[in-house]
């Protein structure tokens, strides 16, 4: 490998509506991986991470949270970037799109369009998907997005607009001349096929919010948060820069090889950035990648869904490496690919606990029971087709390993690794090294140094191999073998028979111990009580979220059951959903257990409209809602139906309890609960409203 050769990745830069789950922590992870891997191999490697805090989806989530968009960001922001720091990611640079640096290079990347004839200005009339930042094809107000499915907004604006239509011929010509740009294939067909249909003008700026980057010369104006986006992955590097310094690492580093994104964003990384760059005349990156989601119980894990599982949970019992192995090795990537606590304690127990675990405390154990902790001398007379056969398939792994690496295929890629892993274990336990041992003999010594010098060859090589997705236990492992910082590996150069005769072991200690079923309970705990209410401004200067109190036996928030309808909290609800009953009766807190004003602002109430509504089959209670709550469409099973027909609640407001912890109602997610009062014996529900017109996403004091 040449040593000039260098190699820029990125992950997409994460909005900070959101704290970090770990579909987050899936991309970010495989680029870290790769990362490491190419600094393994001698390449110059620089990797990028960041948060995207600009546009209206931001600017409404912090008035929800009643705190300045600047407080808002900084904090969550915050969070990726200590979450990253936990997990020892080693990202070269962290960029905020809120920094001075990007805000100039963003401005410059504005300036270089227009000057080049690519940015006029026009007007716009049309929908708007605030969620997706997007632009659609959608005819009326509250039209569903093409995208997401969420309501879009009427915009009617004085934009400024990029000249996209003018770019539909070179970039179909791009993709013909580049097969590579845009994988994997089905994304390249499919964008290839989206710009064959045609490309409109894109409107680059709005004038209806302020929380961006204000255009040139223009500031009534901000930069649509697409194109301020998508060009961290330049300004982080030093592109708007007046710094002479800043130079030589633009030109060291751009284009990027590698752009790691989730499938979601292929139109705005394969269509409109480099649209972007093909009119500013810059180099295109070399790949897009685009991965598949990750699901947790079936849908794709998002803050909107409320489905989402946090890093710090597993991190916290099982450690980094198992979130690493299990994300790598569990989703094919490219695909879309389940998340389950019992998979990931399934995977950590068989693979790392049993098979690598085994591997390294046995073979480690068994040469200082026997060598007095010495790597033994292979003996060439003693050597049987068996010793000959791991030798080959080390060989054969380390060859397969890094091409299905390069080309992606990580699960795959560990799955070899594996096989040897599998393939020494059972060679440790058909030449029982501890039998031999027992015999006194010259030979048997000389055939028990040959079988523990396999074992530890094998062992070093997996080792090395899998040090990028499994950097801790490989690192402790490496120290153990007494071979010292891993770090100092060149990969490059690894293959069999290099481990030298007498290298002194270190303190032998299980790398990983066995996780009993108890973890999994543990970790959904765990979950349960990091439930994220939203943030208040108060709550954000202490850098943390308030504890919810729960119930002891459910776990369910200490709500007053007070006419809610829609996400039973309490044991005593049916199981069809039924609406719990009216204030102060038996199904509620007794009316003489006061409770404090701080455990009342602990609900988050607010005005939502009800966007979809219809009946739950098989359920003669249960309404299905999506309510929109102003940051966010909210899906919520409500025990209303014997008292509201599904069309007459399209567009109505309703009160929604929206910190609640999701719950599954007849399979179907339950994310808050609608306020009503509750009448008569049966409990019948009226939904709460207001007389007077209140804007959308309102809080309730
Ligand atoms: O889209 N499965 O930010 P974002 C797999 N700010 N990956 C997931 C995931 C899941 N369930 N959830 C999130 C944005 N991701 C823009 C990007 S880039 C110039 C601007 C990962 O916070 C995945 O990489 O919504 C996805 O593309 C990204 O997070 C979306 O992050």
């Amino acid at each position: 490998m040449d040593k000039a050769e260098k190699f820029y990745i990125t992950t997409p830069i994460y909005y900070v509506n959101a704290r970090p789950h770990i579909g987050h922590t899936y991309t970010t992870v495989v680029c870290d991986a790769i990362a490491r891997r190419k600094r393994m191999l001698g390449v110059d490697t620089w990797f990028l991470t960041g948060t995207d805090e600009h546009g209206q989806k931001i600017e409404r989530s912090a008035a929800a949270a009643g705190c300045s968009p600047k407080q808002f960001v900084d904090r969550i922001s915050g969070e990726f970037r200590a979450l990253w720091q936990k997990m020892r990611i080693t990202n070269d640079d962290f960029i905020r799109t809120t920094e001075p640096r990007h805000m100039r290079g963003v401005q410059a990347m504005f300036t270089r369009l227009q000057e080049r004839g690519y940015i006029y200005k026009g007007s716009y009339s049309g929908q708007y998907c605030v969620s997706d930042e997007l632009y659609v094809d959608a005819v009326g107000p509250g039209a569903p997005c093409p995208e997401c499915g969420r309501p879009t907004e009427t915009v009617h604006e004085e934009n400024y607009f990029f000249k996209l239509s003018a770019m539909e011929q070179p970039l179909l010509k791009y993709y013909a001349e580049h097969p590579d740009f845009i994988r994997p294939e089905t994304r390249r067909n499919e964008v290839i096929a989206f710009v064959r249909s045609g490309l409109r003008d894109l409107s680059v700026s709005r004038t209806s919010f302020k929380w961006g980057i204000p255009v040139p010369g223009d500031p009534k104006h901000v930069i649509y948060v697409w194109l301020d986006a998508l060009t961290n992955y330049m300004t982080a590097i030093g592109f708007g820069s007046d710094d002479p310094k800043d130079k030589p690492k633009l030109e060291r580093y751009w284009p990027a090889e590698v752009h790691m994104i989730g499938k979601e964003i292929v139109r705005f990384h394969c269509v409109y950035w480099p649209a972007f760059l093909l009119a500013a005349e810059l180099p295109l990156p070399r790949s897009i990648i685009a991965h598949g989601w990750l699901l947790f119980e079936e849908s794709k894990m998002s803050k909107s869904r409320g489905n989402i599982v946090r890093s710090e949970t597993i991190l916290d019992t099982l450690g980094q490496d198992a979130l690493r192995y299990f994300l790598l090795r569990e989703i094919v990537f490219g695909q879309d690919g389940s998340f389950s606590f019992d998979a990931l304690v399934q995977r950590f127990n068989a693979d790392l606990a049993n098979d690598l675990g085994n591997l390294s405390s046995r073979t480690l154990s068994m040469i200082a029971r026997y060598f007095e902790g010495e790597v033994p001398y292979p003996s060439p007379s003693q050597r049987t087709p068996a010793d000959e056969a791991i030798e080959k398939q080390a060989q054969q792994t380390i060859a397969d390993f890094h091409t299905q690496f390069e080309q992606f295929h990580f699960s795959r890629a560990l799955e070899t690794a594996w096989l040897l892993v599998g393939a020494v274990n059972k060679y440790i336990v058909e030449n029982e090294p501890w039998a031999v041992a027992e015999r006194d003999d010259k030979d048997s010594k000389a055939r028990l140094a040959t079988i523990l010098h396999t074992a530890v060859e094998a062992l070093r090589i997996v080792t090395a191999l899998a040090h990028p997705i499994i950097p801790e236990a490989t690192s402790r492992i490496w120290t153990q073998l007494g071979l010292g910082e891993i770090q100092q590996l060149d990969l490059r150069g690894l293959g069999w028979g290099q481990i030298k005769t007498g290298t002194k072991l270190g303190k032998i200690e299980p790398v990983f111990p066995r996780a009993d079923k108890s973890v999994i309970e543990r970790m959904q705990h765990m979950e349960q009580e990091r439930s994220e209410p939203t943030l208040s401004p108060k709550e954000a200067d202490k850098g943390g979220a308030p504890a919810e109190s729960k119930t002891p036996e459910t776990g369910a928030p200490l709500v007053p059951d007070v006419g809610l309808s829609g996400m039973p909290s309490k044991p005593t609800q049916s199981s069809t959903g039924a609406p719990p009953s009216a204030v102060g009766d038996k199904a509620g807190a007794s009316p003489s257990e006061k409770i404090s004003a701080e455990d009342f602002f602990k609900v988050e109430m607010r005005v939502g409209e009800v966007k979809v509504a219809e009946k739950v089959k098989g359920a003669d209670k249960l309404l299905r809602l999506e309510i929109d709550i102003g940051t966010e469409v909210r899906q919520v099973v409500a025990g209303i139906a014997k008292a509201y027909d599904p069309e007459k609640l399209v567009g109505r407001k309703v009160v929604i309890v929206a910190n609640l912890q999701p719950r599954k109602l007849r399979g179907l997610e339950s994310n808050g609960m609608i306020v009503a009062a509750s009448l008569g014996d049966e409990g019948l529900p009226v939904l709460a409203g207001f007389l007077e017109d209140v804007p959308i996403g309102s809080r309730l004091k």
